[in-house]
Order: structure tokens, then C-alpha cells, then sequence
């Protein structure tokens, strides 16, 4: 039977409560959530310098935090090395034999890392881009696929003070292009080729159409996985291994301020260009250290797998940093969850012992479709902790993941951004769930439901999910524009509005229920309207198009376009199909729309806005609202 809209609604509000197990309670470091919240929130900067002093600084600080509305600073004058906290921290103990990283490749090749091993081929890496003549402050793109190499180039960034640019392999030429522009990189990382469901996607001839309009890139690394080795255009073009060859395996870590950046990492926004989100080393590294131990109950005995890709935040927080810096052993593994078959990602859980697994509604959603029957097959009853990010988990997914991991463990829904740098709205293992609700903040976290005057709203209203202070993680600008970094703080007054929509029941559990702007998320991809929009005007056919996102079962979100054609146009399938092509060119597979509807006109509003909102509601059939301001 389908399901009508009020009974999912019912079915949400249901609040069907889930309690940690005795065993969970037993283990967690927090014990009391309310108390340890209650005492984080009366005084937030003792918590966070409480957090600080677990990790090595080269210097203290003298000031925990600098607000200047809206802008940051955290642990002002100190200074610190995020790598020195991942690695050399570890080195020095026992844990320089203990297993950082398990890399499996989409064939099933495997790769594993020791601290020890690790911290080498960062430090050689480093050493390699210091001989390039790379200094503080300079950036780097990394375009790779999700290959162990990835890390290792993050860190060696991150240990010279290079500021890091990772860009998501899936992205197209142009995408990548001007992502290298806006960052005026010195030095790109790629590899030969990634692969896709065993397709082999030529990765090289992407960066070189990118790089042959990018100015500033003097060198091209490429990690060659292929025989026979494709060929390289020296002296711009290095091999990776003939790269690091010869350096040596030690570097000291940079010892940086604070405030200094780590890594750009460009992001979706409501206009066409994309956002460089720039994230530091003190702040950041506090953040991302505590959430990682305390949402996934982090001990040494710990497997983490987190499927995420680096090009996403996911992968720079949940893969790299926060496990690295919490010593933590790391599964990471390319390739699809269904791929070579859908069993892949629990054949990996029993193989290696996974005991945390974090993983996305969307992936969910598509092993949902396979069945139970993959989930059953095997062995998965060393997982103790489990994790969801990226959008809301609707209900159904949330039971099933909870039922075929066997019942009993906690699944974290975490709620974050880009920007936030670390989780913000998330249980922790002691924390009662609510199936579908990301619950409650973190401890330090002023989270909020409210108006577009700042005021809360009352317990189940709609409103603005904003986050009232500062925390240490928290994007410090976006890259080259201020004015932008701004318009997070100044669009409801005295808050971070995160830009989704969100209620908050009588308990105090937040429901998030998507975005308020004009962005979509598809697959837990993070894609804006005006991006899609401007591609499809580049496309010559096209006179005006508009974007929005449409309930997908398995994708959570899918595109649908409208276009106008330009006078004179034949519409037919041809067409349709060459305007997917083009979005294809233009900003890569993710961003194609499912479906493209040739339409003679739009509704907008008097200053010529398209109101996106009454294209969707007249597309799934809803009231559209006010349409007070529609033009026509
Ligand atoms: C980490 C990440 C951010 C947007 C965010 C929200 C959605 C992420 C969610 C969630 C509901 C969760 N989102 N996690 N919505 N519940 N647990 O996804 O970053 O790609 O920047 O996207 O994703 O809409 O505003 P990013």
C-alpha cells in the first residue's frame, strides 16, 4: 500500500523512543547527557579549552575566544600543527604499530597503513612539496579518487601549512576549473584514472582541459594506477612515486597560529557560483577531536568505517581528521555500496571487524531495495555504533538499518555542514532515540528553532534551525568573500541560520526537514539550483531555466528542469538528451537532472526572481502559498 503524505506525518510524530542498551550506557563516555550538556552550555569556553588541552600546542593561548560579531577566533595567540595531532602525537607512543588506515579498492586490493607507516609518507609528501618551492598559505588541489594517496596528500599539506583544496573526482572539467581558479592553486594532485562500477574513468584528460585555463598551477602530481603508464608531460607533469622518491621520512609539522587555514573546501549556495568554505587548524581540530570521540564512543579497540567521499566534508572530518586525531583505526573503501554486488559494505563490516559504521540515508535507501536478505548473509555483531549524515533519515530507513544491524545499536543521526566544520545536532550513545529526529546538540551547541525575527517558535512550529554562538569549528570566511561569509550571521538576527527548516518537539529533539533555499540534496549531495540553471543556460538551445528538487525514493532529492527554448528551437528527445549531456560537461554526473520539461514560461516575481516554490508545489500538486508576488 502507498503511503499518503498524513500518515507519514503520523508516523513521524509517532516518537516511537528507542533507549541505549545497558551494554551501550555501559561503555559510553558520556553517561548523562543533560547534566554534561547543562554544564557545557553554562560556560562554554571552559568546555571548549577543557577539550583543547587533551591535544598538543606548541604554544597556549590567551583568549579561548575573540567574538567580534560575526566573526571568530578561537584559542587566539596560540599555535599548533592539526597533523602533529594526528600523527606525531601517536608516533610517540605505542600506538606508532597500531593500524591507522584500512584502504580496500573497488577490485578489492587493500592497502593498510600503521601510524607509523602513515606519518612516513605524509612527512616524504610533505617534504616533496616543499621542494616545489610550496610554503605557508599557499594551495594545493587534490583531485583524486578515493585512493590512500588522498590522505596522505591532505596531511601533508595541512603539516607544511598549504592550504588544501579537495575536489570531488566525480566533478567536471569546468567545475574543476574554476574551483583551481578561484583557489589559484600552485600545484594539482590527481591520479590516471578512477573507477566506477569497473568502468575506468579517465581522469587525467579532466584535469588537463581544467588546467589548461589556470594560470597559476605550476605542477601537475599524478598518481598512476594503469599499465602501461600513460604519459606525462615533463617538467610540469611529475609522477607521484618518482615524486616522493628520495625525500625524506621526516618533516617537522609547521608550527602555525591558531586561525591559520587548513583547507578550502568549495560548497553549493544558493547562486551559481560555488562557495570556498575555509576551515582553520586550531578550532577545527578541537571540534572535529571531541565529536568523533563522543558521537561514535571512540576507543582503541575501534574499527571506524565511514563511507563517505573526501570531496565532501564527511571525508575530511569523519575519514581523516577526527578518527586520525582520536588514533583511531579507519576503513575506507572505493567504490559503490552495490558494487560488485550489494553485500559489499557488510562483507567489508565482518571482514575487518567494523564495530562503528556511519553511513547516509540515500546508501541506505538503495540497499533497502535489495532486501534483507544481503544484511543477512553476514556477520555483523562486532558493530556496536552507528552513524547517518548527509539528510534527513525518513522513519522506514532508520528502522531498517536499525533492524538488519541486529536491533540493538544506537544510530547517531548527525546534523552538520560544510560550514559547521564538525556535527552540531546529534545523540550520543547514551541519548534516547527518536527514529528520524537528529535529537539533541552537542554539548557546547546553542541550537535553536525560530522565526525570521530571531524569536523561538513554540514547541512542533516550523522554523529556521540557527545556531545561537560561536563554535570552534565553525567556517572562519568564505574564501576571497567576506560579504558572503556574512549573510550566515545577518540573515536572522544574532544567529548562524543554517538555511534548513527544522521543528523542535516538547522534549526538545529537533526534526530536520530539509532546506529553506534554494539548494537540493541528491544523494546526500549537496547541489544549488543556480548552478544547474546556469549550465543549462550556457547550452545554446536554452533561453531561461529553473531547477528544483522532487522526492526521490532511493535519492532522497532529484533535479527536475524547466527550460524555456530559445525562438526557433526544435523540443524533442533528442534535445532533452543533449541538454543532460551538457549539465554532464559542465558540472558532472550528480548534477543531471532526472527530468527536463520544456515549459513557455515561468512564474516569477515582479523583479524577475523565479519563485522556484510555486514551480514545486504545482509539480507535486500542493497549495503554492503566497503567490502575492508571482508576476503573471
Ligand atoms: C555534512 C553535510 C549540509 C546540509 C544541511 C542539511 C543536510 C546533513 C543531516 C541533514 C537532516 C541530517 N543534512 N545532515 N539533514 N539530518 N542528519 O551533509 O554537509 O554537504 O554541506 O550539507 O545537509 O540540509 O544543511 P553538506
Amino acid at each position: 500500500m502507498e503511503k499518503t503524505d498524513e500518515q507519514f506525518e503520523s508516523l513521524q510524530r509517532a516518537d516511537r523512543i528507542v533507549y541505549p542498551t545497558a551494554e551501550t550506557k555501559a561503555a559510553a563516555y558520556i553517561q548523562d547527557y543533560e547534566a554534561e550538556y547543562g554544564r557545557s552550555i553554562a560556560d562554554p569556553e571552559a568546555f571548549w579549552s577543557g577539550v583543547a588541552k587533551e591535544l598538543h600546542w606548541f604554544s597556549p593561548w590567551t583568549k579561548v575566544l575573540e567574538w567580534t560579531y560575526p566573526w571568530a577566533k578561537w584559542f587566539v595567540g596560540a599555535t599548533c600543527n592539526i597533523t602533529y595531532n594526528c600523527l606525531d602525537r601517536h608516533v610517540k607512543t605505542w600506538r606508532k604499530n597500531k593500524v591507522a588506515v584500512i584502504w580496500v579498492g573497488e577490485q578489492g586490493e587493500e592497502r593498510v597503513f600503521t601510524y607509523g607507516e602513515l606519518f612516513r609518507q605524509v612527512n616524504r609528501c610533505a617534504n616533496a612539496l616543499k621542494a616545489l618551492g610550496l610554503r605557508t598559505g599557499d594551495r594545493v588541489t587534490i583531485y583524486l579518487p578515493k585512493i590512500p594517496e588522498q590522505i596522505v596528500a591532505m596531511l601533508a599539506c595541512a603539516r607544511i601549512g598549504a592550504i588544501h583544496s579537495v575536489v570531488y573526482s566525480g566533478f567536471s572539467a569546468p567545475a574543476l576549473e574554476s574551483r583551481i581558479q578561484d583557489a589559484e592553486s600552485r600545484v594539482v594532485i590527481t591520479a590516471d584514472v578512477g573507477y566506477d562500477r569497473g568502468k575506468r574513468i579517465d581522469l587525467k584528460s579532466v584535469v588537463d582541459q581544467a588546467v589548461a585555463n589556470c594560470g597559476t598551477v605550476e605542477t601537475v602530481v599524478v598518481v598512476r594506477r594503469e599499465k602501461p603508464e600513460i604519459a606525462l608531460a615533463a617538467p610540469k607533469e611529475v609522477d607521484w612515486e618518482n615524486w616522493l622518491e628520495g625525500e625524506q621520512a621526516s618533516c617537522e609539522a609547521e608550527p602555525l597560529d591558531a586561525e591559520a587555514p587548513l583547507y578550502i573546501l568549495y560548497t553549493s549556495g544558493t547562486t551559481g557560483k560555488p562557495k570556498g568554505v575555509v576551515h582553520v587548524h586550531g578550532g577545527y581540530m578541537v571540534g572535529t577531536y571531541i565529536t568523533t570521540k563522543y558521537v561514535f564512543d571512540l576507543k582503541d579497540e575501534d574499527v571506524y568505517f565511514c563511507v563517505a567521499d573526501p570531496g565532501w566534508v564527511t571525508g575530511h572530518s569523519y575519514i581523516v581528521y577526527g578518527p586520525l586525531l582520536n588514533g583511531a583505526t579507519i576503513l575506507t573503501a572505493e567504490g559503490k555500496p552495490d558494487y560488485p554486488n550489494p553485500g559489499r559494505w557488510w562483507r567489508l563490516i565482518e571482514r575487518y571487524g567494523v564495530s562503528i559504521f556511519y553511513t547516509t540515508p540515500t546508501a541506505i535507501r538503495l540497499l533497502m531495495k535489495y532486501g534483507e536478505e544481503w544484511p543477512k548473509k553476514y556477520d555483523l555483531s562486532g558493530l556496536r555504533i552507528l552513524g547517518s549524515v548527509g539528510e534527513p533519515i525518513n522513519p522506514e530507513a532508520w528502522e531498517w538499518y536499525h533492524r538488519v544491524t541486529g536491533g540493538t545499536k544506537p544510530i547517531m543521526d548527525t546534523w552538520w555542514q560544510t560550514e559547521t566544520g564538525m556535527i552540531l545536532v546529534t545523540p550520543l550513545p547514551c541519548v534516547p532515540l527518536k527514529p528520524g529526529s537528529a535529537t539533541r546538540p552537542f554539548l557546547g551547541v546553542e541550537a535553536d528553532v525560530v522565526d525570521r525575527e530571531g524569536h523561538s517558535v513554540p514547541a512542533n512550529a516550523g522554523g529556521f534551525a540557527v545556531i545561537k554562538k560561536p563554535w570552534p569549528a565553525m567556517m572562519r570566511t568564505i574564501y576571497k568573500d567576506p560579504d558572503r561569509y556574512q549573510v550566515y550571521w545577518n540573515t536572522i538576527p544574532h544567529c548562524y541560520t543554517a538555511g534548513d527548516v527544522c521543528r523542535k518537539d516538547e522534549q526538545g529533539y529537533l526534526w530536520f526537514m530539509g532546506r529553506a533555499d534554494d539548494v537540493i540534496k541528491v544523494a546526500g549531495n549537496r547541489i544549488g539550483t543556480a548552478e544547474v540553471e546556469s549550465a543549462l543556460v550556457s547550452h545554446p538551445a536554452v533561453a531561461e531555466a529553473a531547477v528544483i528538487g522532487k522526492p526521490h525514493q532511493t535519492a532522497g532529492e532529484a533535479i527536475k528542469a524547466f527550460v524555456i527554448l530559445k525562438q526557433g528551437q526544435p523540443e524533442g528527445r533528442d534535445l532533452i538528451q543533449a541538454l543532460k549531456d551538457h549539465v554532464l560537461k559542465e558540472l558532472g554526473k550528480i548534477a543531471v537532472p532526472r527530468e527536463i520539461e520544456v515549459v513557455p514560461s515561468l512564474p516569477k516575481t515582479r523583479s524577475g526572481k523565479i519563485m522556484r516554490r510555486v514551480l514545486k508545489a504545482k509539480e507535486l500538486g500542493q497549495d503554492p502559498g503566497d503567490i502575492s508576488t508571482l508576476e503573471e
